[in-house]
């Protein structure tokens, strides 16, 4: 009989002996982990430049980014993007390299989802 439909039996190895096997009990492609992108409120930062920032990094549209800038000026904080790490990471330095140069005290960090 064929190896592979031989019943009852994990397999042999060969000589009629019982060869035990290891199944999986994980998916084999693990997807990577992924990473929030949080912009924090501030009270000085313009609201015009932090929507300016989700449309330009973040690839809002004008509305979107008007509302989720809202959320954060109301809430404190939100989650504006989730990304693998390195895209997380290039993110994140965008918008602090921007409003770093704007003058602007806007912070964005990231977190393990
Ligand atoms: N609170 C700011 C203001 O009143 C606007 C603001 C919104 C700042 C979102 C930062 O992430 C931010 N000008």
């Amino acid at each position: 009989m064929h190896p592979l439909v031989m019943a009852g039996k994990d397999g042999d190895g060969g000589d009629g002996t019982d060869v035990a096997v290891v199944t999986r009990t994980r998916p084999k492609t693990a997807r990577p982990p992924l990473y929030k992108v949080i912009l924090l409120n501030d009270d000085f930062t313009p609201m015009e430049f932090v929507v300016h920032v989700l449309e330009r990094f973040f690839g809002m549209s004008h509305q979107q980014a008007f509302d989720v800038m809202l959320t954060v000026h109301k809430k404190g904080l939100a989650v504006v993007g989730v990304f693998p790490f390195e895209v997380a990471e290039t993110k994140v330095a965008q918008v602090m390299d921007l409003a770093r140069r704007e003058q602007h005290p806007l912070q964005c960090t990231m977190e393990k989802e």
